[in-house]
């Protein structure tokens, strides 16, 4: 079910370095019912490459995407930073490309409509785009309609002769999980009106390696994208980078504005471009060493993140797990860390709770388990929502209990 890559997924060259390896593990976001417990578990490579022609870091091996997306878990609403996140998204946008009533929104990867129900709440047109039938069916019932589909071209030209061009298309963390970027471009390009503008946000790589942030490396993500890999795509399909941004959401991501048109605000945008390559270029992205300086990184932290949580079971400590993300189930199974050394997880989405953690075989239960069981530590799966979580529970630390936070070095606060 897997597909070994054969060429880079931006640039075709065939010169690609596997600089980390982070072992065979189930998809992250496989949760599984007490009956899955006592059968096999599918397990699939994650290996990461470096295209030596264009500098796209990427994974080396592509898992069959309906594995992944049909069903699928994992909702923006359980977070509140992340929803503030997308009401920013919607009120930058509107505001900045002045949108009417009459405009048309289109969101690709639209999960339950979270992001689509702000500019609903503007009465903008929204149209969703979601592979998950789950969630496509739970964004219609919000009101927001909802294709259950995968984008393609064929799809886009669809959707274009029922509803016409859109002025904005969006798509939070989503352009990394697409095997064929070109396809995901010219389907924009055949969606976007000539004045419109696609609006994208994934994490940054240089905040990734910068902040050993190893385990947003799985499945789902595809390509880790920096500037200059993502202008050569961009030429390539003949679109214009509007305007770049870097945000804090996920440890930093890069907020991409994308048009038809050259732009008119061409020096500005010329020398944000040109400053962000100079930054990357010195930080090292282009450079092997700085890669396998961080490869070399994240194996020490797993030597300390495992060392860490066994000194403190072999003290008798309880210890939790906060947030059953994505990138925590890569943690967990990168780290060897399973229901020995972890007594229980929470989590704030429904759809988690009463499941198991992939591999790790951990019980989630909903977050109220920790005020009832008081675990003297919580290791932290979802680092990047820390503020979000030790805010809402304070009364957790008051009563002395302690985080155990894993990137970018493994700290316990307070
Ligand atoms: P979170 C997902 O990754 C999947 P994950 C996807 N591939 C992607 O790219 C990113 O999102 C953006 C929970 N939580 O958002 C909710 C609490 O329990 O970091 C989530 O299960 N209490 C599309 O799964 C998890 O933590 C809380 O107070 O790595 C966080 O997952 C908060 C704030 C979160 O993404």
């Amino acid at each position: 079910m897997t597909k070994k890559l054969v060429h880079c997924r931006i640039c075709k060259g065939k010169r690609l370095f596997t600089f980390l390896n982070l072992g065979t593990i189930p998809l992250p976001n496989g949760f599984l019912k007490l009956e899955d417990l006592k059968k096999k578990e599918n397990k699939y490579p994650l290996n990461t490459a470096y295209c030596m022609d264009c500098g796209l870091v990427q994974l080396a091996e592509t898992v069959n995407p309906e594995a992944m997306f049909k069903n699928y878990v994992y909702i923006p609403s359980s977070s509140k930073t992340r929803m503030s996140n997308f009401a920013d998204i919607a009120f930058t946008i509107r505001n900045r490309f002045h949108i009417s009533t009459e405009s048309l929104v289109i969101d690709i990867g639209s999960n339950d409509g979270s992001l689509l129900s702000y500019f609903r709440g503007y009465g903008i047109k929204t149209l969703g785009i979601d592979p998950a039938t789950n969630l496509a069916k739970i964004a219609q019932l919000k009101g927001i309609e909802t294709i259950n589909d995968y984008i393609s071209q064929k799809l886009a030209k669809k959707i274009r002769s029922a509803k016409g061009t859109a002025k904005i298309i969006t798509a939070t963390n989503v352009v990394a999980h697409i095997q064929d970027l070109h396809d995901l471009f010219n389907s924009i390009k055949i969606l976007l009106s000539d004045n419109g503008a696609f609006i994208c946000e994934f994490p940054y790589l240089m905040d990734l390696i910068e902040k050993n942030q190893f385990d947003t490396i799985y499945h789902e993500h595809l390509s880790y994208f920096s500037v200059k890999p993502l202008l050569n795509l961009l030429s390539q399909v003949n679109l214009h980078l509007i305007d770049i941004e870097r945000t804090s959401i996920d440890g930093g991501s890069l907020r991409v504005y994308i048009g038809k048109k050259e732009n008119q605000n061409n020096n500005t945008i010329n020398d944000k471009i040109k400053d962000m390559i100079a930054a990357e270029e010195k930080f090292g992205l282009g450079n092997l060493s700085v890669l396998n300086l961080f490869a070399k990184r994240i194996k020490r932290l797993r030597r300390e993140l495992k060392m860490t949580l066994q000194k403190l079971k072999n003290n008798g400590k309880t210890i939790a797990a906060y947030g059953a993300a994505a990138k925590g189930n890569i943690l967990l199974n990168y780290c060897s860390i399973n229901n020995t050394l972890i007594d229980f997880a929470v989590d704030s989405t429904p759809y988690k709770q009463g499941l198991y953690t992939p591999g790790s075989h951990i019980r989630i239960y909903p977050e109220v388990e920790i005020s009832k069981r008081k675990p003297d530590y919580i290791l932290l799966l979802a680092w990047n929502f820390a503020k979000e979580i030790m805010d809402k529970e304070k009364n957790y630390i008051t009563q002395g209990g302690k985080f155990i936070i894993p990137v970018p070095s493994v700290s316990i606060v307070p």
